[in-house]
C-alpha cells in the first residue's frame, strides 16, 4: 500500500476519469479537466475533504503515473486495447445498456466479454483499495463498475461503500435474461448503499434480488446472504445539474450575442426546435424526426418559420447499433430536407459534433421549443440544463415521460414518444400555447431544478451513504 499521504478519506469511482490529454502545438503533453456535472458536483463535496478519483483516462495501454489536478487525486486505470472492445465497447455497451434501456436494440451476450468485465471490474477493485483511507467512504459510479461494490469490500471491509447507477435499472422480467444475473446482484450487494435515479429503478432492483437470489427484502432493504447479516439500502436519490454555474454561463454577453446570432444564421425563424443527444437509440431521435415529417408533410409547421435543430453528439462509433442508427438518422434526415427544405432554408439542420459548454448554452437560449424525446433515458440532463438556461423564462420543454427528469419536471409538455400522433399534439402544444402560459410553466420547472441541484445530490448521496444501515458488530 502507498504511504500515509496518498491515501483519502472520499474516493470516487468511475469508468472515465474526469480530464483529457491535451497535446500543445509543441507536442508536450497535459491534462485538463472535462467539463460535466458529477465532476462539478465532487469539486463541492471535496472542497471540505481531500478525495481521489479512479478512472479510466481514455487511451489504450499501460496506466499513466497517479497526479494531483485542481485539489482532485487523480488515479488512472489502464486498459488494452481488447479491453476497450470486450468490457467497454462490448459488455458495458452491448449487454448492458440494451438490458437497461428496455431492449430498444437486441443485447448481445458474449462469455469472453463477460470474462474481460470481471477483469477490469479486479482492476478498478484494487486501485480503490490502493488510495482509500482507513474507514474512508468510496463512491463507485454507473453500470460499467457493477462488481466493484462486493470486490472492494473483500479487500478492505472497512470501507463504506457506495454505488449510484446513472442509467435505469431494469424490470426483473428483462435483468433475468442476462446469463450474469446473480453475480451482478451479490456485486452490486457489496455496498452499504445503491442510489438509483427513480424509485422505480431502485424498487426493480429489490425485486431483482428477492426474485432471483431469494433473499430476504423489507421494504427499501435487501438482507446480504454472507453470513454477516448485513443489510443494504436501495433508494433514489436523483442526479441534477450545476444550476447556478450554468445560469451564469448563460447570462454571459457574449452567450447571449452567440445565441442570437445562431438564431440569425438559421433565418430568424418564429419558432426554433431543438433537439440535442448522444446519437444513441436510446434518445428517440427517429421518432421526434418522424413527428417532423408528418407535421411538415400535414402542413401543419413549415419552414422557413419553423424550423428544427438537431445536435447529435458522436457516440460508440465502433459499436454496430450506433452505426446502424447513424446512417438512420443521416438518411432521413437527407429525405425531409429533400421533401421539404428550400434552397437556404432546410427543414432540418443537422450537427453531428460535440460543442464547448458556452456554444450549449446558446444552443439553449436559442430554442423556442426544446424536444427531449427518449424512449428510455436514466435522468436526462438536457431537459434540465435547457430549463436553467431560460433565465428569460423563454422557451417551451417537449419531454418524454420514459425519462428520468419527467418525475421532476411534470409541468413540462409531457409526450409519450412512442405515440407519434401524441408527440405531434405535444409539439403543437408547446408551440401555441400563450406566452404568459408558458412563462409560469418555466418558472416552476427552474424552481424545482434550482432547489434540487447537483450540488445538493452529491450531499444527499454522501449522507444516505454514512446513513445506511450500520454493518453488525460495527454500531456504535
Ligand atoms: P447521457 O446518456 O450521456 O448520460 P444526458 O443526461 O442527456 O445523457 O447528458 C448528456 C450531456 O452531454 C449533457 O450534459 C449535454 O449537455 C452534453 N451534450 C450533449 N450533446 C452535446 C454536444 N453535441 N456537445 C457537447 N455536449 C453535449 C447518462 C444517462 C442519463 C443521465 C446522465 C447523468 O444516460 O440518463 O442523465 O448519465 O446521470
Amino acid at each position: 500500500m502507498p504511504p500515509a499521504q496518498q491515501r483519502y478519506d472520499l474516493v470516487i469511482a468511475a469508468n472515465r476519469l474526469p480530464v483529457d490529454k491535451v497535446v500543445s502545438e509543441s507536442g508536450e503533453e497535459s491534462w485538463q479537466r472535462s467539463p460535466g456535472g458529477l465532476v462539478t458536483a465532487m469539486e463541492s463535496v471535496m472542497r471540505n475533504q481531500p478525495g481521489a478519483w479512479v478512472g479510466w483516462a481514455g487511451g489504450t495501454g499501460p496506466a499513466e503515473e497517479p497526479f494531483d489536478l485542481d485539489g482532485m487525486h487523480l488515479h488512472p486505470v489502464g486498459l488494452s486495447v481488447e479491453e476497450v472492445r470486450d468490457f467497454y465497447e462490448g459488455f458495458s455497451n452491448d449487454t448492458l445498456w440494451p438490458i437497461y434501456h428496455d431492449v430498444i436494440v437486441p443485447a448481445s451476450f458474449h462469455r469472453d466479454w463477460w470474462a474481460t468485465y470481471r477483469q477490469v471490474n479486479a482492476r478498478f477493485a484494487e486501485a480503490v483499495a490502493d488510495v482509500a483511507a482507513p474507514g474512508a467512504r468510496v463512491w463507485i459510479q454507473d453500470y460499467q463498475l457493477q462488481l466493484v461494490p462486493a470486490l472492494v469490500r473483500r479487500l478492505r471491509p472497512d470501507l463504506r461503500i457506495g454505488w449510484f447507477n446513472h442509467i435505469p435499472f431494469p424490470p426483473v422480467e428483462l435483468f433475468a435474461q442476462l446469463p450474469w444475473r446473480g453475480q451482478l446482484l451479490e456485486g452490486l450487494l457489496g455496498a452499504d448503499f445503491l442510489g438509483f435515479q427513480r424509485q422505480a429503478d431502485a424498487q426493480n432492483f429489490v425485486r431483482a434480488c428477492r426474485q432471483l437470489l431469494r433473499v430476504a427484502t423489507k421494504g427499501d432493504t435487501v438482507a446480504v446472504d454472507d453470513g454477516s447479516r448485513r443489510r443494504v439500502r436501495a433508494s433514489a436519490i436523483p442526479i441534477s445539474v450545476d444550476f447556478k454555474g450554468m445560469e451564469d454561463l448563460a447570462q454571459q454577453p457574449s452567450v447571449v450575442a452567440r445565441a442570437h446570432e445562431l438564431r440569425e444564421s438559421v433565418g430568424n425563424p418564429r419558432v426554433l426546435m431543438l433537439g440535442v443527444d448522444r446519437l444513441d437509440y436510446t434518445k428517440g431521435i427517429r421518432h421526434r424526426l418522424k413527428a417532423y415529417e408528418e407535421l411538415l408533410a400535414e402542413g401543419k409547421v413549415s419552414p422557413p418559420e419553423v424550423t428544427f435543430l438537431q445536435v447529435a453528439t458522436p457516440s460508440r462509433e465502433r459499436v454496430e447499433a450506433y452505426q446502424h442508427l447513424r446512417s438512420e438518422i443521416e438518411q432521413t434526415v437527407g429525405r425531409i430536407n429533400g421533401d421539404h427544405g428550400e434552397i437556404g432554408a432546410p427543414a432540418v439542420h443537422y450537427l453531428h459534433h460535440s460543442y464547448p459548454r458556452e456554444e450549449m448554452a446558446a444552443f439553449f437560449q436559442a430554442a423556442d421549443v426544446m424536444l427531449v424525446t427518449p424512449l428510455r433515458d436514466g435522468m436526462n440532463l438536457v431537459a434540465k440544463e435547457y430549463v436553467t438556461c431560460r433565465y428569460d423564462l423563454g422557451g417551451a420543454l417537449v419531454l418524454s415521460e420514459f425519462t428520468g427528469a419527467w418525475h421532476e419536471l411534470h409541468q413540462a409538455f409531457a409526450c409519450n414518444p412512442h405515440d407519434i400522433e401524441g408527440l405531434k399534439q405535444a409539439i403543437l402544444r408547446a408551440i401555441n400555447t400563450p406566452t404568459k402560459e408558458k412563462q409560469r410553466i418555466m418558472r416552476s420547472l427552474r424552481r424545482r431544478v434550482s432547489q434540487h441541484d447537483v450540488q445538493r445530490w452529491a450531499k444527499r448521496y454522501l449522507a444516505a451513504l454514512d446513513a445506511a444501515p450500520e454493518r453488525p458488530g460495527t454500531a456504535s
